[in-house]
């Protein structure tokens, strides 16, 4: 039943001392050959100037919801990101929104408001990048003039900013209509507004954008950096990308989809080792695992799935229950648990006995603390992001992974800070159904009323490596 992919195995030589560079978890620093520089191949690097993405495009196509996606992903693979919405600007200076009037191009004295906010949001987005370590600002507007255009370039240049421009293009009434009623007819402005009036009045609003609008242009604009969308992804056009930063934004962009799908996400059933507190190791699974991972056979064949694909780890405890479902599975290593090192198959107690302040020290910074000789969730993230690119072009998807595996790909889906992220709860014997709506991910938790053990362990209040045992050992579960 299982489709193994071929390994891949790439052997890069350098000063004729060759290093094997496997496709599995990114391992500490020890692994890897003094003097090599492949330990940052999979690490962003830094650029010293801040980047600005600029927006472009008319209302409803969707610049928002890319705004919004593209900055969680930076967030995520750890490129600090905000979105500077435009619209959010307006409606804090004109606190009641008439009518599309507002929009037109001879309303002088809304365009004045319209230039301060823009202005307003251009001095945010320097205070971000100046004083809250802000790495990347989407600027989430219009901006359909080339003069406008212009002057945030010059902006950019002034302040030593490099400038990313995405334009979204699309001219389908009937996805327009949909995106209108989707996000746009529930927006603040229309609060008390029938739907169908909503919907007229955006329909003019771009059309006084239309007046004005002038596309990225092959010639004119060959010297701007950007990527142009047309029709919800059917192609792209791709201009001068200058760094490494651009072209991962590239590479997302080429990536996602729209349409509608659901992501379940769910641990192994119950292994031998959850029942004895361990963690880590290669155990398979209990006999209330087994049972689990039955009731997810049933469960998903309940839910009649088109062309759902399943994903394990290349772990045992992933394996047995993929087995289970009588469906062809696909075995990924980058979803195998994180590496805890000196730690695997440990009880808490004996992690604390044994090496008691590098239990402190995960428990002062559980996201960046690197196990000896293993992984961080921070080294988790990056050895995911393969996994988070595949998700992004697949449509329904089941994972069958880890607890810290899924943690990971939790906080991606619902845009959780990387302080959130390594105690969010992900029980045994639950599936989690995502399925994205608007802007974000709607989350349905799943119980299959298969007992488990409790495997969350909640921060202690103390931190400090000179506690004492038991007020380490305060949150553990309880085991056998
Ligand atoms: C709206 O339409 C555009 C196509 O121009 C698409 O890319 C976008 O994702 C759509 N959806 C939303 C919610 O804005
Ligand atoms: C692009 O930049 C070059 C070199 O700086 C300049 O000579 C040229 O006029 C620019 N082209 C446009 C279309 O702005
Ligand atoms: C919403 C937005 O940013 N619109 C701007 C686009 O460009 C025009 C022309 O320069 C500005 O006046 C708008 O404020």
């Amino acid at each position: 039943m299982c489709s193994v992919l071929p390994p891949i195995l790439l052997w890069i030589a350098e000063n004729s001392t060759a290093i094997q560079l496997l496709t599995g978890p990114a391992r500490t620093v020890d692994n890897i050959p003094i003097g090599s520089t492949s330990q940052t191949a999979s690490v962003p690097q830094l650029t010293n100037s801040p980047t600005l993405i600029v927006m472009v495009g008319l209302p409803a196509r969707g610049k928002t919801y890319i705004s919004k996606k593209l900055t969680r992903y930076l967030n995520w693979i750890g490129f600090p990101t905000k979105v500077f919405n435009l619209g959010q600007y307006r409606r804090d200076a004109v606190q009641t929104y008439k009518n599309f009037e507002f929009f037109r191009q001879d309303n002088k004295e809304a365009m004045q408001i319209r230039k301060a906010c823009a202005s307003n949001a251009l001095k945010d987005i320097c205070i971000y990048f100046s004083k809250e370590n802000g790495q990347v600002a989407v600027f989430d507007a219009t901006n359909t003039t080339r003069e406008r255009r212009v002057s945030i370039v010059s902006f950019a240049k002034e302040k030593g900013y490099k400038v990313f421009f995405v334009e979204s293009i699309c001219d389908d009434p009937d996805i327009i209509a949909q995106n209108i009623t989707e996000v746009k007819v529930s927006s603040p402005d229309y609060v008390n507004c029938d739907k169908e009036e909503a919907l007229a009045d955006f329909l003019k609003r771009i059309e006084c954008y239309k007046q004005t609008y002038v596309p990225l242009d092959d010639e004119k604009d060959r010297n701007l950096s950007y990527i142009k969308i047309f029709d919800v992804g059917s192609r792209y056009l791709v201009n001068r990308v200058q760094d490494h930063i651009q072209s991962r934004i590239v590479y997302y962009l080429m990536n996602i989809h729209v349409t509608p799908r659901s992501i379940y996400l769910t641990r192994h059933g119950e292994s031998e080792l959850n029942l004895l507190g361990r963690i880590g190791g290669d155990s398979g699974l209990s006999p209330r695992g087994h049972k689990y991972a039955a009731s997810l056979g049933s469960f998903l064949k309940g839910q009649n799935i088109k062309d759902l694909k399943v994903w394990t780890s290349h772990m045992k405890r992933t394996i047995q229950t993929a087995e289970h479902l009588g469906v062809p599975y696909e075995q990924w290593k980058a979803l195998n648990e994180i590496d805890a090192g000196v730690c695997e198959e440990l009880t808490y107690e004996e992690i604390q006995e044994k090496h008691p302040e590098e239990f402190a020290l995960r428990d002062q910074d559980k996201y960046r603390y690197r196990y000896p000789k293993g992984e961080s969730y921070e080294d988790l993230v990056h050895r995911l992001e393969p996994v988070i690119m595949e998700l992004e072009r697949q449509e329904n998807v089941l994972v069958v992974c880890h607890q810290a595996v899924m943690r990971c790909l939790l906080a991606y889906l619902l845009d959780k800070t990387s302080d959130e992220l390594p105690y969010l709860k992900c029980p045994l014997h639950t599936v989690l159904r995502l399925t994205p709506v608007a802007y974000g991910c709607k989350m349905e938790n799943i119980f299959l009323n298969v007992e488990a053990v409790n495997t969350h362990r909640e921060r202690p209040v103390n931190v400090d490596v000179t506690r004492d045992p038991a007020e380490a050992l305060k949150t553990i579960p309880d085991h056998f």
